[in-house]
């Protein structure tokens, strides 16, 4: 059976965050021919986007899968539901859990519902910043000009 590697970004900022983060780990092991094989810390963000919501809990974590995109994407959606997310249609609000496909193997995707790699991640600091903790090596593929000088300016003092 073929397996990908894939990144998800995991966020929270309702109703006991870091228990929902850590919850979350365990629920991706109960998908289907998935397992997780890497998790970063958690860390604590501001708001992107509008302010008058609580701060968030926010990690990234290697998967290895068979299944498809868009397969991978249902059920992700479906663990989102699980845990309580309500989806409101309201962009950039609060939201209990959070499950975004970061990057699948690598692979280049655009249609209506998945862009893969995901849109604006490489300016996220709480994707990055978790992600150069546990895939120092992803970050430096990433095109963003400002994150490799920062990086070369850490990693060479
Ligand atoms: N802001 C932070 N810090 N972390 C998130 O996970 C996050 N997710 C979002 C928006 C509302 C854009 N802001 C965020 O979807």
């Amino acid at each position: 059976m073929h397996k990908e590697h894939v990144y998800l970004g995991v966020g929270s900022n309702l109703e006991n965050p870091i228990k929902r983060v850590t919850d979350a780990f365990s629920a991706l092991h109960t998908i289907e021919d998935t397992r997780v094989l890497k998790t970063s810390s958690l860390y604590s963000s501001k708001p992107m986007g509008p302010q008058d919501q609580p701060d968030y809990i926010n990690a990234v974590c290697l998967i290895e899968t068979a299944l498809k995109p868009h397969s991978l994407l249902k059920q992700l959606q479906q663990v989102e539901l699980d845990f309580g997310r309500e989806r409101k249609g309201e962009r950039w609000g609060a939201r209990t859990l959070d499950l975004d496909i970061l990057l699948y193997g690598s692979q280049q995707i655009k249609t209506a519902d998945l862009t893969i790699p995901h849109i604006g991640m490489a300016e996220r600091e709480f994707v990055t910043v978790p992600l150069f903790e546990i895939a120092p090596s992803m970050i430096c593929q990433m095109e963003n000009p400002f994150l490799i000088g920062w990086l070369t300016a850490l990693l060479m003092g």
